[in-house]
């Protein structure tokens, strides 16, 4: 297993006015996000994953989405600080949980005037690629490259102009190959992978989860689906939805160390 253990959180019923900034195609159903969210807590308890499933919060509309007001790593955490002020508060919600995981002088803060969302976050290696995007700017980006070199890692900043965090753009699947969309094919930041080049079509199923014991994808994306199964991966399908209205893909439904 690349990972052991997953924290998610349940939608709440609020998730029906969850920000949507780009897919424009209507409001999540709650009852079919509840059970989106199901499957995806059943796929990776199956996978083996100890997943930690934490209570709705109605107050934060988006907070099904834990990986943006968190990001973590095998020896460190950090609590970001989310842009959109709807969802700027999720960081203290979250700590509670990072706290029973990680030692206090294991976990750091992004602060004022810094932002940075999880989603822009992408870890290969010794490396952080980190989207400077809408959510997340150059002082955040600053402040956690403080916080990876104190454990050896370096940060390389990449901007984000087509999607709303990098990883609704590229995501690494191991083994060097990395699936790419958008402005990201052939782009210049990753000259040094194995690009798997999304058609333009399958744009959102560029956001995949690779467990170590098979890629979870969203169900519905033949091409990604084949390129995948060719790569040498086994995949594991899981609907997306309800999600995928309010712009939220796999990986932002949990925190995976
Ligand atoms: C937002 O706009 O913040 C949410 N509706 C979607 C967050 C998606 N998160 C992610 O890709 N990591």
């Amino acid at each position: 297993m690349l990972f052991n253990n997953a924290i998610v959180r349940k939608p709440a019923h609020s998730v029906i006015n969850g920000i949507d900034d780009y897919a424009d195609l209507g409001k999540p159903d709650y009852s079919k996000a509840i059970q989106e969210h199901e499957s995806y807590v059943s796929l990776l308890t199956k996978l083996g994953i100890k997943v930690t499933i934490l209570d709705a919060l109605e107050d934060y509309p988006d907070s099904c989405f834990v990986e943006d007001p968190a990001v973590v790593t095998d020896e460190f955490a950090v609590i970001t600080n989310p842009t959109r002020s709807s969802r700027t508060k999720e960081r203290e919600k979250i700590r509670p949980t990072i706290e029973k995981f990680y030692q206090e002088d294991r976990i750091f803060e992004i602060k004022e005037p810094g932002h940075l969302e999880g989603g822009d976050v992408m870890s290969v290696g010794k490396t952080f690629y980190i989207g400077l995007s809408a959510r997340t700017n150059q002082e955040g980006i600053d402040q956690f490259t403080e916080i990876a070199d104190k454990f050896g890692q370096e940060v390389i900043a990449v901007p984000v102009n087509e999607f709303l965090h990098l990883k609704t753009g590229t995501t690494y699947m191991g083994n060097n190959k990395l699936l790419v969309a958008g402005e990201y094919i052939d782009s210049p930041y990753f000259k040094k992978f194995e690009q798997l080049r999304v058609p333009e079509k399958e744009n959102y199923a560029v956001n995949c989860i690779n467990t170590g014991n098979g890629v979870i994808m969203p169900a519905g994306f033949p091409a990604v689906k084949e390129m995948l199964t060719q790569h040498g991966f086994k995949t594991h399908e899981i609907n997306m939805s309800e999600f995928s209205k309010i712009d939220g893909g796999l990986t932002c439904l949990s925190l995976r160390f």
